[in-house]
């Protein structure tokens, strides 16, 4: 009944429709390799990428824990897509490009660029490639050549039949949050310098991985443990099967039933005496996955800004498409009002979000300053907290501008908004993360914070003659008097952030 049908939304290349992100590169990273390659990414994710993304969701993971002849197989089974978009993670170089460093201190910028394009057609695939990100830099930091020099190899390899995946196995039931007083896994010395794990891990994503960091305290010949977060070492763990077929040391009990994220699975597992080894000094073991925990938090911050740019494009392109009283949204000037400020939310999340990634490439280039290192420390936490929160406001502002379609399941807008909800939540919640902050304000005694401060008045001072940032400009300078007190304060006290909190 009736001849009117409402066109759709058009994805159109995402690196070409990105003008801030063209600005800043042009900007920065103006190289021709660079640009042809985001440019040709970002017409496969437009035309081909997008579909398996959005296949994953339509056939999410399952669990099939016996054979047909009863068995114990406990098979995690993914769809095509989900597989098609390992090998597509390998041969673009997405966790690759941050590794090569072909591109020096811009690195990075340029490896962020590409998830940023990437991650809502993902099919969350960005989760894995992120904790395999995360795994890479703690296995290159810690330094330890066996067994993982090999692993190591195959997280940054572009190969798709060489590349592996990493698990990042933290949260346990009594604590994600406080995991120093949570975490029940124990590890059991064998002869030969390895251990064998046992415990229950409570949310593991991704769990096709093939290998995993993990947390477990040690046990002694007396088989007792050393409580809280001292007592916490770092493991590495393969996953494996054996010649029977069955996982080496781990259960898979069950898959989680999500409200989001359900692309890709998420399982409890029971340790049943998982072999693993030791990277981290005994007792270090939240210091050591703390280099996880940066990169993995940074992967969580371009996937909540390129949200943002997801749904704004869209809904930007709808607005040339939709006629509402006489005239197409875009001629609706409250309309346009509420795109532009869904713009200027996404403009600035993007900027700090690459000013992050700018940091790190710094930092892993060996040419950060002392007031970089700071900046990275301090922003990292921020950026995360600050874009987890920005994302679902921003998200569902966008589906609003879709009217009733925005809230219908199949047009692919709601999976968008049930994803973001999830970012504010894992790799530490808000609050755990503004924690994160008073923390590392008072293990540098204040220092982060005065970094902060230099920072924006150089920022500021860059632009002195737009008259309007003069009040901005007053108040920076009054702020970073004040803290210059302040750090002589916290160097002589040192006081815990608990204090400074308070
Ligand atoms: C789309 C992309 C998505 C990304 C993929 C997501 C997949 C999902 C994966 C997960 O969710 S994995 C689980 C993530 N879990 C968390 O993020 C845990 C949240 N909780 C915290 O972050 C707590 O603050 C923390 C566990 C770290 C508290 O532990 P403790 O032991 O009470 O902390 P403590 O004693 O203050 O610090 C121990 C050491 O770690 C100290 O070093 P030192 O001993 O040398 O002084 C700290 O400085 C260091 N540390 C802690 N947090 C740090 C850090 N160092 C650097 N950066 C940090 N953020
Ligand atoms: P809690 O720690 O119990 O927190 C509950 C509430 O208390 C939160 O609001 C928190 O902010 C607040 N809170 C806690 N401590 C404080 C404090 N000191 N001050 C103020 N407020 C506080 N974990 C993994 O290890 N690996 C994974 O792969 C993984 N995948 C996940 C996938 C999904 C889809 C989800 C939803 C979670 C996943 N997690 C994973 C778990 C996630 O990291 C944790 O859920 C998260 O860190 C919070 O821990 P929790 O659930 O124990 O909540």
């Amino acid at each position: 009944v009736g001849s009117f049908f409402q066109g759709q939304p058009v994805l159109k290349n995402p690196f070409l429709e990105d003008a801030l992100l063209r600005g800043y590169l042009k900007r920065h990273l103006p190289q021709e390799a660079v640009w042809s390659d985001l440019n040709a990414f970002g017409e496969r994710v437009a035309k081909e990428i997008d579909i398996w993304g959005r296949e994953c969701e339509l056939n999410p993971p399952r669990l099939v824990h016996f054979d047909p002849w009863g068995q114990r197989v406990d098979h995690i089974v993914t769809s095509a897509a989900w597989k098609r978009l390992k090998d597509l993670s390998a041969q673009e170089g997405l966790v690759a490009i941050g590794y090569e460093k072909s591109f020096g201190e811009w690195s990075r910028v340029y490896q962020m660029s590409k998830l940023y394009i990437f991650s809502p057609s993902s099919g969350l695939y960005t989760c894995p490639l992120a904790m395999t990100d995360g795994a890479a830099k703690v296995i290159q930091s810690t330094g330890v050549s066996l067994p993982v020099e090999e692993a190591y190899g195959r997280l940054t390899s572009r190969q798709p039949e060489r590349f592996w995946t990493s698990g990042q196995w933290m949260t346990e039931r009594q604590g994600g949050s406080d995991v120093g007083t949570g975490t029940e896994t124990v590890a059991v010395p064998q002869t030969d310098g390895s251990y064998k794990l046992h415990g229950f891990k409570w949310f593991t994503s991704a769990t096709d991985a093939d290998m995993t960091l993990t947390l477990a305290r040690v046990q002694d010949r007396s088989g007792s443990t050393t409580p809280g977060s001292r007592g916490l070492s770092l493991f590495y763990a393969e996953v494996s099967r054996g010649e029977d077929g069955r996982l080496r040391g781990i259960e898979v009990q069950r898959l989680k039933d999500k409200l989001g994220t359900r692309q890709m699975p998420t399982a409890e597992l029971l340790l049943d005496g998982l072999p693993a080894y030791r990277l981290s000094e005994e007792g270090r073991g939240v210091a050591s996955i703390a280099n996880m925990l940066t990169i993995t938090r940074i992967h969580n911050s371009v996937s909540a800004a390129a949200a943002m740019r997801r749904v704004v494009q869209l809904a930007r392109d709808y607005a040339t498409r939709r006629t509402a009283f006489g005239k197409l949204l875009k001629d609706h000037p409250l309309h346009m009002q509420t795109l532009a400020r869904m713009e200027v939310e996404t403009r600035a999340a993007f900027l700090l979000v690459m000013d992050v990634c700018r940091l790190l490439g710094r930092e892993e280039s060996g040419l950060a300053s002392q007031l970089d290192v700071h900046l990275l420390r301090l922003l990292t936490p921020v950026v995360k907290l600050y874009t987890g929160k920005q994302a679902v406001a921003v998200v569902s502002e966008g589906l609003e501008s879709f009217g009733g379609q925005g809230y219908i399941e199949d047009t692919g807008l709601p999976g968008i908004l049930r994803d973001a909800q999830v970012l504010s939540i894992w790799e530490g919640t808000t609050n755990v993360l503004s924690l994160d902050v008073l923390r590392c304000v008072a293990r540098s005694s204040g220092m982060v914070l005065h970094a902060y401060f230099t920072h924006i008045k150089a920022l500021l001072a860059g632009a002195s003659g737009v008259s309007s940032l003069a009040p901005a400009m007053k108040a920076v300078g009054d702020a970073l008097s004040e803290l210059e007190q302040f750090v002589q304060i916290a160097a002589s006290r040192s006081p815990s952030y608990h204090e400074l909190a308070a």
